[in-house]
């Protein structure tokens, strides 16, 4: 995955129609798209390679199994046309992995979940979440997951991780992260959702987050 601007759609809708709508419209404007559960459900495994005409896909499945289902969910996503898959990191070495091995053979990314965004990701994932990430890095994982919602905890990843890992970063906008202070952090990219797949030009909203961090980032030099 290239780094042009820093976005990452998160299309969680449930119909196809209005999927295709938003990836073409945004497709010059953010560096992958992310598909879950919410879209794949509704429309079929399909899906992944009718978007990977637009932007590189991430298939969300937060992969959390023993390794041999791990194994053959990440079979299914990558044959489907996923240029990375996000797995949990909680299940083990072992089942993360089974997922790293699969992704090598296709040439493909897996994006270990730390700690998550929402503020239940504090709970239990927290306390583990660098552990995880030392798992992460260990195993050969291309990236983490990381809170957009707490850049303190973005910041402490990057620092524990150095430059070896990629970092993406969930919730802004809807859950109140701000997309330059996950990116000064130490991440990567910003994952966003609904900020974007529920405006009224979802270009335009892509292009007020991409804005936001080019100010910020142009006050800081
Ligand atoms: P919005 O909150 O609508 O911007 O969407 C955020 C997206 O990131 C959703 O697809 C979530 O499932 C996903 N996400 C989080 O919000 N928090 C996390 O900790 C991890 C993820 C994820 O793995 O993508």
């Amino acid at each position: 995955m290239e780094k042009n601007t820093c976005i990452i759609l998160a299309l969680d809708v449930p119909e196809r129609e209005e999927a295709l709508r938003i990836a073409e419209d945004v497709q010059d404007f953010v560096d992958g798209i992310k598909v879950g559960y919410p879209l794949i459900l509704a429309t079929g495994l399909g899906i992944i390679r009718e978007l990977a005409n637009f932007a590189p896909v991430i298939a969300d499945f937060k992969v959390a199994d023993i390794p041999n289902t791990n194994r053959l969910i990440c079979e299914q996503v990558f044959e489907a046309g996923a240029n990375a898959i996000i797995v949990q990191g909680f299940t083990g070495r072992d089942s993360l992995d089974a997922c790293i091995e699969v992704a090598s053979k296709f040439g493909k990314d897996v994006f270990v979940v730390t700690e998550m965004s929402h503020p239940g990701g504090a709970e239990f994932l927290q306390p583990a979440a660098e552990i995880i990430a030392k798992m992460a890095a260990e195993a050969g994982a291309f990236g983490l997951v990381a809170p957009a919602t707490r850049p303190e905890r973005v910041k402490k990843l990057r620092n524990l991780i150095g430059d070896e890992l990629a970092i993406i970063a969930p919730g802004v906008g809807a859950q109140g992260g701000i997309a330059s202070k996950a990116i000064f952090a130490g991440a990567d990219w910003v994952i966003v959702g609904r900020i974007i797949c529920g405006a009224e030009s979802p270009k335009k909203a892509v292009y007020e987050i991409f804005k936001e961090i080019d100010t910020e980032l142009k006050g800081d030099t």
